[in-house]
């Protein structure tokens, strides 16, 4: 089979600007076209923006204007929104456009031609919201389920599809192709509308007596085609249908990415439509979940509506992106919180992954001159073992991601990542410094370089600036794609001095949205100050670890302080510690003791000091008793 890709979003309506539920959609797309790239495929990225229909033309009632002119308007700041998200879409769509209005007309008079429409007459619950008609056991008190608003009852002449001669035949195309749609809870929703009561025709035109934006039918210019059918043929008139070279290269892989709002349009209307218009099926149709959110977050009045541009603004796009796509379990609900984007950074990013390549740079820096070391076969540091991690982690990375389990799979990277981690408190490079074990120190770096250049590759879909950065830092030019050669560890060249890459991922020193609380609840701030109470984001700040002294010092013309060697399971560094009167320094090596580990450096009677023990007294006068840390916690651990 050739490697084509093809995936597209719902072409969003005009009505409203992009949030951060448009915004999800978006960046997944983005990431699953990527991701294909990366591993050789071909890989084509459609938006766009749906802008006939009721809706639009209310809207831009409301707004005095045309509706051209509002599609116009509301249609570039989606596209702009994208482009400056660095959304890298390879088309962006708009039904307004000559190219789409000429394909819906071409569909249309095929499936007139095949007997498939005719002239009839029509009465249903309208619902302007979800542009469609709904049956009485769909509605809720007589209601729009989605919208809550009440329904009028709508009886005119139209045309109509004959949606239901295909109840049968896309039943069994559903059952024969279980990954049709996906994931499985989705599959069963359709399968169960299928399988209730009898399909109904779908009704395909408005007269333009009462809408007069839209497609004009090709058989009958006194109507306009009903938004829902022309919208949906996005998906082929931005591919150049029939003719285009596009249409015939990526049409049949399309990839559909929705979320649960919109499943019947996609998963009945689109596959019968295709069917009777004789074109091939989509490959997949991909729903996944609702981004939730505190209502009074994202209530208008209180002007505080999140906007995707304001988040990438405040917290980074590779942050967001990673947060969008760690979190969300595809085809689950998810919630949306600033303070879990907040934990996202610190821990995973800022922690886990900017850590290791702190560490190891600062230390190639120090052992190494900042130099590519060579591998010495001699002393493998479990270099085979290493690479069986990244490939079974590469694996199942690649697996999950492909079928759009995007957290389980970056999961997967991350138990890579935290293994590096324990590698490093593992082989302790600083003690093979100090031992003089050259081999084994080139051996572990060169395997953590090695390993740090493959993670970035493969995480480039999704942290594609950061990626780009260490990338180009260890390497002088991109390679190849080449999954075997990635898992080999064998793409740096030795001797090359890796460029600086500066931190990361910063952690988050103000919460932002704890801040952001607190410009809304100052009197809750206020109290919280008051009763000297600090928050769990300030409390985050300070990173306290497990350390474990390795020597211990008397510091000259000073009764009070020791000179300290400790192994903070980062490093090894020295602290001066006001314990001189209650220990021994030769009382101390081998104890494990609390550090605070990202204290600003501080000079203390003329020497620095890297952090600061903690040690507990009761009364002024007391000796400091240090915190000691029973044997079986593992140096470096973290407080939390
Ligand atoms: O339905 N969580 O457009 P639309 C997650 N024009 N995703 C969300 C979301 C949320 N809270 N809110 C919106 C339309 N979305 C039609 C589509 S396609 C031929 C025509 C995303 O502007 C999600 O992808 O209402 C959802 O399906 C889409 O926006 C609906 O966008």
């Amino acid at each position: 089979m050739d490697k084509v890709f093809y995936v597209t979003t719902p072409i969003y309506y005009v009505n409203a600007e992009p949030h951060i539920g448009h915004a999800y959609t978006t960046i997944l797309a983005d990431f699953m076209c990527r991701l294909h790239r990366m591993l050789g495929y071909d890989s084509y990225f459609l938006t766009g923006t749906d802008e006939h229909g009721d809706k639009i033309n209310i809207a831009a009632r409301d707004h005095g204007t045309t509706p051209q002119e509002y599609a116009d308007r509301i249609s570039g700041i989606f596209k702009k929104t994208w482009e400056d998200m660095g959304l890298d879409f390879n088309d962006f769509i708009r039904t307004s456009e000559q190219r789409h209005e000429q394909v819906v007309r071409e569909i249309l008079q095929k499936v007139y031609d095949s007997g498939d429409i005719y002239f009839g007459s029509y009465g249903g619950y309208y619902c302007v919201g979800c542009e469609r008609f709904f049956t009485e056991k769909e509605m809720v008190d007589g209601k729009c389920p989605d919208h809550d608003r009440k329904l009028d009852y709508i009886e005119e002449k139209n045309y109509f599809f004959k949606m239901s001669k295909y109840q049968g035949w896309l039943t069994d195309h559903i059952t024969a192709n279980p990954d049709f749609i996906r994931p499985e809870r989705y599959r069963n929703e359709v399968l169960s509308m299928l399988r209730g009561e009898a399909l109904e025709d779908l009704c395909i035109s408005r007269p333009k007596t009462r809408l007069s934006w839209g497609i004009t039918l090709p058989f009958d210019e006194n109507f306009v085609t009903y938004v829902w059918f022309d919208a949906l043929i996005n998906y082929v008139s931005a591919l150049g249908y029939p003719d285009g070279e596009k249409y015939k290269k990526y049409w049949s892989s399309a990839q559909h990415i929705i979320a649960k709002d919109i499943v019947k349009p996609h998963g009945i209307f689109w596959p019968t439509m295709l069917k009777s218009a004789g074109l091939p099926l989509y490959g997949n149709l991909n729903v996944h979940g609702y981004w939730n959110m505190d209502e009074a977050k994202m209530s208008k009045s209180l002007g505080n509506v999140v906007r995707p541009l304001d988040l990438v603004s405040r917290y980074g796009g590779d942050q967001i992106r990673y947060f969008f796509l760690r979190e969300m379990t595809f085809g689950n609900d998810a919630r949306f919180s600033e303070d879990v984007i907040v934990d996202r950074i610190n821990y995973d990013l800022a922690n886990d992954l900017g850590n290791l390549v702190n560490r190891t740079l600062n230390m190639l820096n120090k052992f190494f001159d900042g130099k590519v070391p060579a591998f010495e076969p001699g002393e493998p540091a479990d270099r085979d073992e290493i690479r069986k991690r990244l490939r079974s982690s590469a694996e199942g990375y690649i697996s999950f991601a492909s079928a759009f389990q995007t957290s389980l799979g970056i999961e997967r990277m991350w138990e890579f990542v935290r293994h590096l981690n324990k590698y490093i408190d593992q082989y302790k490079p600083w003690q093979l410094s100090k031992e003089g074990r050259t081999a084994a120190l080139s051996s572990v770096m060169r395997n953590l370089l090695e390993s740090i250049y493959s993670v970035a590759f493969l995480l480039s879909p999704m942290l594609v600036n950061s990626s780009a950065v260490l990338m180009s830092a260890m390497r002088r030019s991109a390679a190849e794609f080449d999954l075997e050669s990635i898992l080999s560890m064998e793409q740096l060249e030795e001797g090359y001095r890796i460029k600086e890459v500066g931190i990361l991922f910063p952690r988050l020193e103000k919460a932002a949205a704890a801040e952001e609380e607190g410009k809304n609840d100052g009197a809750k701030k206020e109290k919280t100050m008051e009763e000297g109470l600090v928050d769990i984001q300030d409390f985050a700040k300070i990173d306290i670890r497990v350390a474990k002294i390795l020597k211990a010092e008397r510091i000259e013309g000073s009764d009070k302080l020791l000179e300290l060697q400790v192994d903070s399971g980062l490093d090894e560094r020295t602290i001066i510690a006001g314990i001189a009167q209650a220990y021994d320094p030769e009382s101390l090596p081998g104890k494990k003791i609390l550090l605070v580990a990202n204290l600003k450096p501080a000079v203390i009677f003329k020497k620095k000091s890297f952090g600061m023990l903690l040690a507990a007294k009761k009364d002024r006068g007391d000796r400091p008793v240090l915190i000691e840390v029973h044997e079986s916690v593992p140096t470096g651990a973290r407080l939390s």
